[in-house]
């Protein structure tokens, strides 16, 4: 079995190759990856020795490169990570979201229908968001019958992505799975969302800035156990279907920075309050959803998948990651990683 896992150098595809190619040495992996400022080759260390995994420098929105990866390395599945995926990044400059999340995909879906043409045993599994569904209220669940209803461009370049891919389906017949997901945390999460940058800034003492009131809630998942859903559906799902995943874990964005100032001042015996005089509110994001939270019933009781961490030990877990993972934080901050790059691929 070959697997194209596009986007593996970023946070979760990256979550994913490392537990998965140790995992299933008779499946080959290969990775395609533009490598973004969000990707860093760094989280793949442990993997890029062993004969099941090859990289693949190039970009999902350039057809041409799409279509050399499928000839040389036929795939039988696609698991479709590569995206821009911040929501602050997409609302100063939307472009790229377009580009990457719209036309990228668009490319991929096309790359199947030529070389896969009906033969049996492929599949294109299309990892996506809740986002695409909008804001909730107070109360409330998405479950995957919810109306989309996206409110950022990131959000809405993901909503037309999975639109191409259910399209693809009916029209075509190509084998697909779409999974919508909840925000997900833990290592190798580029230190500009919620999660990784307050706690980067906490240890620095630089100050927490929290989005408007701090109210607005998101339903957190430990990134393993999406990515173990995600090979839960490629494994059992049917063939067609969109799966909710969600660990029924929601926060208010305050509450999450208040733990984390508990949780340093625990682990580096030191006052949290030290911590929590950082926090600033600052103004709110334009279109700011209120809400998320996922009805994950579906892929529970039909496939079996639970998660296995609580956001107690997923958080736990995750700081400890970031105060034991100075390399990585470094040449992320430092710029290091970019250096690296250019001088291994010139730009
Ligand atoms: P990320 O930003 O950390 O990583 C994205 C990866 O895609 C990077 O390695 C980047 O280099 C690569 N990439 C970007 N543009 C590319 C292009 N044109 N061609 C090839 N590669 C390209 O993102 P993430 O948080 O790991 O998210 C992965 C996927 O999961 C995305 O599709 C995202 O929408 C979805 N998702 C994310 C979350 C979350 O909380 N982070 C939740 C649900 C769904
Ligand atoms: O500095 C901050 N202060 C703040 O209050 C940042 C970066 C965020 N926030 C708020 C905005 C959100 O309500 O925290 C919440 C989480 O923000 P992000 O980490 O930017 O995530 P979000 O916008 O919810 O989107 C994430 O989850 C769904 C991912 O970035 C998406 O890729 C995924 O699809």
């Amino acid at each position: 079995m070959k697997i194209l896992v596009t986007g593996g150098a970023g946070f979760i595809g990256s979550n994913f190759l490392n537990l998965f190619v140790p995992r299933y040495p008779d499946c080959r992996f290969i990775n395609f990856d533009k490598l973004t400022y969000a990707a860093n080759l760094l989280n793949l260390k442990n993997i890029q020795v062993k004969q099941n995994y090859v990289f693949v420098r190039g970009d999902i929105a350039d057809y041409a490169a799409v279509a050399a990866v499928f000839e040389k390395y036929e795939p039988d599945i696609v698991v479709h990570f590569a995206a821009e995926s911040h929501v602050d990044r997409s609302i100063l400059g939307p472009a790229d979201f377009i580009n990457t999340n719209i036309l990228g995909t668009f490319n991929l879906l096309e790359a199947c229908r030529k070389y896969w043409g009906d033969r049996p045993g492929k599949l294109f599994h299309h990892v996506s968001t809740d986002e695409v569904y909008g804001s909730l209220g107070e109360t409330g669940y998405f479950t995957e019958e919810t109306r989309y209803d996206p409110s950022s461009p990131y959000s809405a370049s993901k909503a037309s992505s999975d639109h191409l891919v259910r399209a693809y389906h009916r029209t075509y017949g190509l084998p697909v799975k779409v999974t919508n997901c909840s925000n997900n945390y833990g290592p190798y999460q580029f230190p500009e969302k919620l999660i990784p940058l307050m706690i980067l800034h906490a240890l620095e003492g630089k100050s927490l800035p929290v989005y408007g009131t701090g109210e607005n809630v998101r339903d957190w998942l430990f990134v393993e156990d999406h990515c173990e859903a995600i090979w839960t559906v490629i494994e059992k799902g049917n063939v067609g279907e969109t799966y909710n995943i969600g660990g029924n874990n929601q926060w208010k964005n305050i509450d999450i920075v208040h733990k984390i100032c508990d949780l340093l001042g625990e682990k580096l015996d030191k006052d949290p309050q030290e911590f929590k005089k950082l926090i600033t509110f600052v103004k709110d994001r334009p279109g700011h959803d209120l809400r998320y939270a996922i009805d994950a019933t579906k892929i529970r009781d039909q496939l079996g998948w639970e998660p296995r961490e609580t956001f107690e030990t997923g958080l736990n877990k995750t700081i400890d990651w970031y105060l034991h993972n100075k390399d990585w934080v470094e040449s992320v901050k430092t710029g290091d990683y970019k250096k690296w790059l250019e001088m291994n691929y010139g730009t």
